[in-house]
């Protein structure tokens, strides 16, 4: 199946893209159909007409598989899961089928446009489907499934009930370690019960990737970024290898601060960080516990969650901020659809599934969000992540069908991020959420509590799939599922779980979304790099020659302009192209993330000075 989820943001858009979670466009998550009888060489169209054809016949399809996964997403029961699958089982059914004649097609001697949609064709699904009958339909019925566990989960606590709405709000704020590990074995016990469905949704999506020539569905994942899959792996271990000096540096300290605040027994000097304590469920991002690490002697940092409520922002209000920092480079307002469909609060008296995401039912302009927005800093920049999703699919929405996505998955990850990465001091001050602008020796602080975000998500951004596309390959059997997750999380991020070992049954994989959701992660590890680099050129663009942190682009029409232009381009190039017409680089390069951090890593050398740093 391609995975409902994805579907969102393409499906309706996109048809290929049925799929994932976070952004629905097109092509990328549909999952395979049944292979089609090879017409004869005679008979059959010629590519140009293929492609035509099976475009139109995407488009309709993914429309209607998106509309009924809004349905489902934002009304979870019985019937609309019914109705999703199926619409989801049809799309899956039909795209797989046609990536498979797509395949049989030579491209030499092609028009380039149509030889690239060909390609698109092929590697557009996230879970293909095998061609024997029914098989579409039960991964759309597995996916469903794992879907609703993940989004209704709950669990037993001291005081009730809790889900992972509330389980969020205090991983951020509980300072009490005792309730913190209460919290966090808490939520990590919804996922056993998917671990089966699980391992059975890989075995299909393996069976699927097969007949399309793919070894296993890792190696379709790593085929979609315009460079030999083989090579895909290591490009992302070289850009790894930038920032990691910059992660254990960060990694380091926290340490020391967490030691400091909760002692040896809670949080030992050496070795790795208890998962629990870093203010975010899954450790991927630290910046919920500023007050813990801030540094001691220098002016305190902006409180932006304090200032959206002394401000009395509501979750509406943040989205129309979001969109003015759009407008301000000059992008059109949103529809005024936007604002009567989208799901900006969680609704009360039905299931629906919380996780952010942002969507384009119909791939012209009937864009939405989906968010369960708390008035915070966190969804403050969620916010603007999701309209960079919306933006860059009005963006695209005039290129074909197959040319309705990113131009990579890291870049649609990436576009929101790099305007809230300008949601600086002197932006705030402008939109009145602050009356001045701190001086100069805040700047640690604000450097800090943006690497706390930034940084601390890359190794886990890039762990995730490493864990699946062993899983996939089948170097990791379900019996290994936890150990081998439990293994990366320790080697790259520097993390243990609170309470020791782990229960025999637990899939600690499936308490993140995007497992059971099959969204692909590493598109969000590629984003961390990409929003640095696009706004190191932003800035550049506009002149800026001081610290790149201070730089703002707010108002500069001139930078929209250019940032549309690659927006505009959609999958109709490889991606370097694309980032090529913004940045001027054809390589994804962290050395912009060193450039913007370069003051704080000279203060956090200091600050662990004689500390044996690593785990
Ligand atoms: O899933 C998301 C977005 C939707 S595409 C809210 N993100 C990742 C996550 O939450 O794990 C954004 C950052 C990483
Ligand atoms: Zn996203």
């Amino acid at each position: 199946m391609f995975s409902m989820k994805k579907a969102r943001w393409f499906a309706a858009a996109a048809a290929l893209a049925l799929v994932a979670a976070c952004v629905t466009d097109n092509a990328a998550q549909v999952s395979a159909a049944p292979a089609v009888a090879a017409t004869t060489e005679a008979a059959r169209p010629d590519a140009a007409t293929f492609v035509a054809k099976a475009e139109a016949e995407l488009a309709a399809l993914a429309e209607a598989a998106a509309r009924a996964d809004w349905m489902r997403q934002t009304n979870i029961t019985f019937d609309t899961n019914w109705l999703a699958a199926r619409a989801n089982a049809q799309i899956t059914e039909r795209f797989s089928a046609l990536a498979k004649e797509a395949a049989t097609y030579s491209t030499a001697g092609l028009d380039p446009v149509v030889a690239r949609k060909l390609d698109l064709l092929k590697r557009g699904l996230t879970l293909p489907a095998p061609g024997r009958t029914g098989a579409a339909q039960q991964m759309a019925d597995i996916g469903t499934k794992l879907e609703e566990i993940y989004a209704t989960g709950t669990f037993d606590i001291a005081g009730g009930k809790m889900d992972l709405e509330r389980a969020t709000i205090e991983m951020a704020s509980s300072r009490d370690p005792a309730r913190l590990a209460a919290i966090w074995t808490g939520w990590h016990s919804i996922s056993p019960p998917m671990k089966e469905d699980y391992a059975r949704l890989v075995a299909l999506a393996n069976e699927g990737s097969k007949e399309l020539g793919y070894a296993d569905t890792g190696a379709l994942w790593r085929s979609k970024y315009d460079m030999p899959a083989a090579e895909f792996a290591a490009e992302t271990d070289r850009l790894w290898g930038q920032v990691a000096p910059l992660y254990n540096q960060l990694h380091c300290y926290t340490r020391s601060r967490l030691n400091a605040r909760y002692g040896d027994a809670v949080q030992p000097k050496t070795g790795p960080i208890r998962a629990d304590l870093l203010g975010n469920m899954w450790a991927q991002s630290w910046g919920n516990i500023y007050d813990i690490v801030a540094p001691r002697t220098r002016t305190p940092n902006i409180d932006v969650t304090a200032r959206l409520r002394a401000n009395r922002y509501d979750a509406v209000r943040m989205v129309k901020t979001g969109e003015g920092f759009f407008s301000s480079l000059g992008f059109a307002p949103l529809p005024q659809t936007f604002w009567d469909r989208s799901m900006i609060v969680r609704p009360q008296g039905r299931d629906v599934v919380c996780h952010a995401s942002a969507w384009n039912l119909d791939n012209i302009e009937d864009i939405r969000i989906k968010m369960c927005t708390q008035v915070n800093a966190e969804d403050f920049q969620t916010v603007h992540h999701e309209l960079g999703h919306n933006y860059y699919q009005r963006a695209y929405k005039d290129q074909s069908f197959i040319f309705k996505d990113g131009a990579n998955d890291g870049f649609h990850e990436a576009i929101g991020d790099m305007v809230a990465l300008a949601i600086t001091p002197e932006y705030l001050r402008r939109i009145g959420l602050i009356n001045q602008v701190p001086d100069a020796s805040a700047d640690t602080g604000l450097l800090l509590r943006m690497a706390l975000d930034k940084v601390a998500f890359m190794p886990f951004g890039l762990l995730v799939d490493k864990w699946r596309w062993q899983v996939y390959s089948g170097d990791t059997p379900v019996s290994d599922y936890n150990t081998s997750w439990w293994k990366l999380r320790t080697q790259y991020q520097g993390i243990v779980p609170p309470g020791g070992a782990r229960p025999a049954d637990a899939f600690d994989a499936g308490a993140k979304y995007h497992v059971p959701a099959n969204v692909p992660y590493t598109r969000y590890f590629l984003a961390h790099i990409l929003q640095f680099q696009f706004y190191r050129a932003a800035c550049k663009e506009a002149g800026w020659e001081g610290p790149l942190h201070r730089c703002t682009i707010f108002g500069d029409k001139e930078v929209g302009a250019k940032f549309n232009a690659m927006m505009e381009m959609g999958a109709s190039k490889p991606w370097p192209d694309a980032l090529e017409a913004f940045t001027g680089q054809r390589e994804m390069d962290a050395s912009a993330v060193i450039d913007y951090f370069k003051p704080l890593q000279g203060w956090l050398e200091e600050q662990n000075r004689g500390q044996s740093c690593g785990w």
